[in-house]
């Protein structure tokens, strides 16, 4: 039963994953438990990278559109979904999102799945990237607590660094811890109230949007 619903999902995510790619969309799906700073960075990242790279955002809670409305005034387009009881994003819930949202000159499209460490990792949603979020203030053997979604990262993100010292945040067991179940993704060490290592992030995102037309010259 379970597996069929996997199934069904990952052909759906296929779907999804055609027509990001005909549109030359980088896409992100971001995970973490909630709390941990999504929508923050989300909103940071927005604003920053401004023109250079125009974001769309897909956001899902139980409830509530306080989210998307955050991201809204950060200047992106940005839908809600709203998944009542459902612990995770689909690719359908994509799928229908997609339809709502204006992707006229978007470049790159955030994913913000719901605040969960379990549930979501099962899901493809056609996206280039997973991100896993890491804060300092949950401590620092989450990695190893949850490794399902921490070994599905593309990238980590270690997420309030501003709070380390107060939270007694020790880095050498967080990497390490990191680096155990991800080993090959690379690690960004960001608070987003202070700005700190926003621009290496920003960076990084614009570098791989340009390296999907480098490898499809077609745009297909
Ligand atoms: N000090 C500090 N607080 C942060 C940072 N990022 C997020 N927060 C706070 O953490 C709380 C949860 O953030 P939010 O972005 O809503 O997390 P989400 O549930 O993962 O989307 C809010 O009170 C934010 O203001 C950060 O870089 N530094
Ligand atoms: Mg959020």
């Amino acid at each position: 039963m379970r597996r069929s619903i996997l199934d069904k999902n990952d052909r759906l995510a296929e779907r999804n994953r055609g027509f990001f790619r005909a549109r030359g969309l980088l896409v992100l799906n971001v995970l973490s438990s909630p709390g941990s700073g999504k929508t923050t960075l989300l909103r940071e990242t927005i604003r920053r990278l401004g023109s250079r790279l125009k974001t769309g955002v897909i956001v899902g809670d139980l409830a509530t559109d306080n989210d998307a409305r955050r991201l809204g005034e950060a200047g992106a387009t940005a839908v809600q979904i709203t998944t009542g009881t459902v612990c995770h994003l689909e690719a359908e819930m994509v799928a229908r999102a997609l339809k709502q949202l204006d992707l006229t000159g978007v470049g790159l499209l955030v994913i913000e799945n719901v605040g969960n460490l379990v549930c979501p990792a099962s899901y493809d949603l056609g996206e280039d990237l997973r991100v896993v979020l890491l804060s300092v203030t949950e401590g620092e053997d989450k990695p190893l607590k949850y490794p399902p979604i921490f070994q599905s990262a593309g990238v980590a993100v270690v997420t309030k660094m501003d709070l380390a010292q107060a939270c007694d945040y020790d880095r050498d067991t967080a990497i390490a811890n990191l680096r155990r179940v991800a080993a090959n993704a690379p690690v960004f060490e960001i608070s987003a109230k202070t700005g700190q290592g926003m621009d290496a992030w920003c960076d990084f995102l614009v570098r791989q949007h340009q390296a999907l037309k480098t490898r499809d010259p077609l745009g297909l």
